[in-house]
């Protein structure tokens, strides 16, 4: 077995793999385990999941032994998290550091895939996993004039790991993605001076991040099993009762108390889960729009520069993002607010940035710019499945799949959290268990009737695809240009991405392929 990655996917496969006793090489391109958590080492990274349901259920032992520090924990404890199972479960010598697969070629007369990485190694699998990440390949800086640059640059996702000193520094900061409102409170409190490049305004909800008590923590432990099935179940991976009531069935002063409610809680659903129409109504949405940008001018003193952080999209259309402390930054004299929607950046000089309205003098430019999300990393090695077909080829149209999890074309290939699955609309962590889960049962399955071979149906991919952009285009999610619809790659098309359905409805319809003799899937032997 292969797989492909070794952050909270890769890790959970092979531990999973493990105990089943299969041979299993996980390849990653860095030079340690943690993927996202790795890789992302900027000033404020965290996650928005709180600490205790971003992490793994498996172990109970795993769960009694490890100690959240806050709410939201920062980037260097959930990368010591992964660490720590790494080590905790032995995981370590079945993973080639420092190696990326560059190619996966499907072998029909052998039935096994070819899996060559960038040291020029060669190695067969029966059966691979692709555990490479919605969000893992960085989207490069598109300026010319780049290596011109005098000072020193740095993308958000490839920050370095001593960190960097911003001391007496002035600092440029391109983007207003979630990246970037973590990152500007803690880069201000550093540099001399922070030009903040905005092309569009993002809503972000306070993260109200706090210590966690051990008493608090103890308790959330013991009822864990419960707490994690609710999880499950719920449509975004996390244990909060869903919503009952119609935004518009209140009156506006109720509407305005449970908003207010929702603030003063903080989190990503600050909002989103007060009402069941957000996503689908759009005078709903309004008024959560409404709020939200009441809000901004409230935190920001300056009334320009309030007005231009507000964004028009539909909430929640774009990944809503989570702050500490970010309105606020802009109230600070040392840091300014630049509009390169009106004069976009157009190159990099050697002294800063220019724009149409005039170049900006800087000593260190900060890309957060993004991924090329969902798809970049899977497009990025050359896949090839039965017929020699390329992936990219079946794919240039967007992506098509079967549960998100399979390939029509591309036998005992496996993705986890693939396009057509819920993955970026969810807690990742219950879809990347599930997803892991699945698959091994899956084996289990193929392996106790002698069998060898797994490939979605055509028939049942196409089904699959229309469904999932059946409910998506209920929801106003399509309709804003995010990077869940490929809008921030120049030439990607246009599709969107996720399944809108809820984790727990995705779960049942998982489970009733199973309960139906894996239906959709052609399943074979060796000689078939
Ligand atoms: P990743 O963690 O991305 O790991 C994939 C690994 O595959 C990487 O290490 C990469 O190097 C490796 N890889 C890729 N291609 C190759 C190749 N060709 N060869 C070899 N190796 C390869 N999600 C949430 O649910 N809650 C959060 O709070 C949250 N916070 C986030 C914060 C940030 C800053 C970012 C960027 C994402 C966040 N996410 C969050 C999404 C996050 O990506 C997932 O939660 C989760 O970490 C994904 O795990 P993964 O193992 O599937 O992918
Ligand atoms: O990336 P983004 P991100 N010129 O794509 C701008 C997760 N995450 O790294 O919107 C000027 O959201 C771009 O502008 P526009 C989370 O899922 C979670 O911030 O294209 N600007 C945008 O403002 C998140 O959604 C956390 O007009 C350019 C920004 O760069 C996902 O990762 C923290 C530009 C990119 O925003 C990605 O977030 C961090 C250009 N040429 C990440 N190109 C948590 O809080 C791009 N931009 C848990």
């Amino acid at each position: 077995m292969a797989i492909v990655g070794a952050g909270f996917s890769g890790l959970y496969m092979l531990h999973r793999l493990r105990g089943r006793g299969l041979r299993v090489r996980v390849f990653e391109r860095g030079a340690d385990v943690g993927g996202t958590w790795y890789w992302n080492r900027y000033p404020g990274a965290r996650c928005d999941i709180e600490s205790v349901d971003y992490c793994y259920s498996f172990s109970p032992e795993l769960l009694a032994d490890w100690t959240w520090t806050e709410r939201y924990a920062a980037q260097p404890e959930i990368l010591r998290y992964l660490q720590h199972v790494t080590d905790r479960f032995a995981l370590r010598p079945d993973i080639q550091f420092g190696t990326q697969v560059t190619s996966l070629h499907y072998d029909a007369a052998q039935n096994h895939w070819l899996v060559s990485t960038d040291a020029g190694e060669t190695v067969s699998a029966r059966y691979c996993v692709l555990a490479v990440g919605n969000l893992s390949r960085a989207k490069p800086p598109p300026f010319p004039g780049l290596e011109s640059f005098r000072g020193q640059w740095y993308h958000t996702a490839r920050w370095p790991a001593e960190g960097v000193d911003l001391q007496g520094q002035r600092v440029g900061i391109v983007g207003t993605g979630s990246t970037a409102i973590q990152a500007l409170p803690q880069i201000a409190r550093q540099a001399d001076r922070v030009q903040v490049f905005q092309r569009t305004p993002n809503y972000s909800m306070p993260a109200r991040n706090r210590p966690l008590p051990t008493s608090e923590l103890r308790e959330v432990v013991q009822g864990y099993p419960a707490r994690r099935r609710a999880a499950e179940q719920s449509d975004a991976g996390v244990p909060i009762a869903p919503p009952r009531l119609a935004a518009l069935d209140v009156s506006p002063a109720e509407r305005r108390r449970m908003y207010e409610a929702g603030w003063q809680r903080g989190g990503i659903n600050a909002l989103s889960y007060a009402f069941t129409d957000f996503f689908t109504d759009e005078r709903a949405n309004l008024t959560a729009q409404d709020f939200a940008r009441e809000k901004i001018r409230q935190l920001v003193r300056n009334p320009v520069v309030a007005e231009a952080l507000c964004p028009a999209h539909h909430i929640g259309t774009k990944r809503t993002c989570v702050d500490t402390g970010y309105f606020e930054t802009y109230n600070q004299d040392h840091v300014e607010l630049v509009d390169v929607r009106s004069s976009p950046v157009t190159t990099v000089t050697p002294r800063g940035l220019a724009t149409a309205a005039g170049e900006y003098e800087l000593d260190v430019l900060v890309f957060a710019i993004g991924f090329d999300a969902i798809t970049g990393a899977l497009l990025e090695i050359d896949i090839r499945g039965r017929d020699g077909a390329p992936l990219a080829e079946q794919w240039a149209a967007g992506p098509r799949s079967y549960l998100g999890l399979c390939v029509a074309g591309f036998p005992n290939l496996f993705m986890i959290t693939g396009p057509g699955s819920p993955s970026v609309l969810s807690n990742m962590v219950v879809s990347i268990e599930q997803h892991a889960d699945w698959i091994l049962d899956c084996l289990d399955h193929l392996h106790s009737r002698g069998l060898n071979r797994i490939e979605a149906s055509a028939q049942a991919q196409d089904r699959w695809v229309c469904h999932v952009g059946e409910l998506a285009g209920r929801t106003l999610y399509p309709r804003a240009a995010s990077w869940y619809v490929g809008a921030n790659i120049p030439g990607k098309p246009r599709v969107f991405m996720p399944y809108t359905g809820g984790c727990g409805t995705y779960r049942k319809e998982c489970d009733q392929v199973v309960e139906r003799g894996y239906e959709g899937f052609v399943l074979g032997g060796a000689g078939t």
